[in-house]
């Protein structure tokens, strides 16, 4: 059976382009609000059934062209023991933030990584009931640091951004580390039997041109060259100025933020590298006739593009509408081939 997700990701796509969001599987869902009135966000992250249930969630309801396992970048976090929880109006807080080169040694080994079976679980339970391709993912070890470092959610990674600029090789110990615990983490979501992953460095548009190079793409290239076999998507905010970096890694795809013009974005991203994006979030809160033009705008640029994958330039937000997601998947659903 083909899937559109997945020709697409191999470029080699001729029929309509697929479409899935980013945190489609999330709190603009009403079911899911309903579940977690009884769960714990982190309880629903550790709940094999929950996992597979909150996966399916958008795809029963939208019919989305591939799932993004329910789960969270930060996870890893709490395997390494940092105490994570996520607090109502906050989000995510590490109790013990690693604050100095001496916290980054006491790191547990890397074998606590199976603490995550859990997800492995969640992805075995999902298998027979989903007929649309799996995404697993992790964060980049860039943004997986930053939380770490700031201890909870920051806008400007202050502390983050001092620590890389006065002792970078501490810094790097730490990025190491944490690409290290991804491959394994990411091998074990490969082994459990996701179809394809992302990697979210959602927090690389901090970085200056130089700095993205050292403190981002060196580990990206690390990650990539250690799970083989599988199809990586690569996201970060910040892909429209760096997309010519990140191409450079070859991999399967790049998922542009809403900053640039995708259709621009194919002379920089050569055709054998998939396309995904890269619709503004914040247009799904305008007029369903806004929506609609827009995201016209977007498929007639990529017309006739084998590697191109609708999605928002970043996750969609908890307050948009049930009707805007949906005029947004049925839009690109009833769009022409792709000739
Ligand atoms: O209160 C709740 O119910 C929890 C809300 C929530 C959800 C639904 C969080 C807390 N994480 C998630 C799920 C999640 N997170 C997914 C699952 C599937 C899907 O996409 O549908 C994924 C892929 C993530 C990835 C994630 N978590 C990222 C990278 C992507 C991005 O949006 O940039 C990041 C930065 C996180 C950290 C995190 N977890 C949760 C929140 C609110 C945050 C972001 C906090 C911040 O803005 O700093």
């Amino acid at each position: 059976m083909t899937h559109l997700f997945l020709e697409a990701l191999y470029c080699r796509n001729l029929s309509r382009p697929p479409v899935w969001l980013m945190r489609q599987a999330g709190r603009y869902l009403p079911e899911y609000r309903a579940l977690r009135e009884k769960h714990s966000f982190l309880d629903m992250c550790h709940q094999p059934e929950l996992i597979a249930d909150v996966t399916l969630m958008p795809i029963k309801r939208f019919g989305m062209d591939a799932a993004i396992l329910f789960s969270d970048i930060l996870l890893i976090g709490e395997a390494m023991d940092r105490g994570l929880h996520f607090e109502e109006n906050i989000g995510p807080v590490f109790d013990k933030p690693i604050n100095s080169p001496a916290d980054i040694d006491q790191l547990p080994s890397i074998d606590r990584v199976n603490t995550l079976g859990f997800v492995s679980k969640g992805i075995e339970c999902l298998k027979s009931k989903l007929s649309a391709p799996l995404i697993g993912f992790c964060g980049a070890p860039f943004t997986v640091a930053s939380y770490l470092i700031e201890g909870k959610s920051s806008r400007d990674l202050k502390k983050t951004k001092q620590w890389l600029l006065t002792d970078p090789v501490s810094f790097h110990r730490l990025l190491k580390i944490i690409a290290d615990w991804s491959v394994d983490y990411l091998n074990m979501q490969v082994r459990a039997g996701v179809d394809a992953i992302q990697i979210f460095d959602s927090w690389a548009n901090l970085l200056a041109h130089a700095q993205f190079q050292e403190f981002s793409l060196y580990y990206l290239k690390y990650i990539l060259q250690r799970v083989p076999n599988i199809p990586i998507i690569l996201f970060c905010r910040g892909s429209s100025t760096f997309a010519p970096q990140m191409a450079s890694l070859e991999p399967a795809g790049i998922s542009l933020d809403w900053n640039c013009d995708i259709t621009q974005m194919r002379s920089v991203v050569p055709s054998h590298i998939a396309l995904q994006g890269n619709l503004d979030p914040d247009i799904l809160e305008a007029p369903i006739h806004v929506i609609r033009h827009e995201v016209n705008k977007i498929l007639t640029g990529m017309r006739g593009d084998r590697g191109f994958i609708f999605n928002l330039g970043h996750g969609i937000f908890p307050t948009i509408s049930i009707d805007a997601v949906k005029t947004l998947v049925e839009c690109v659903k009833n769009s022409r081939r792709n000739e």
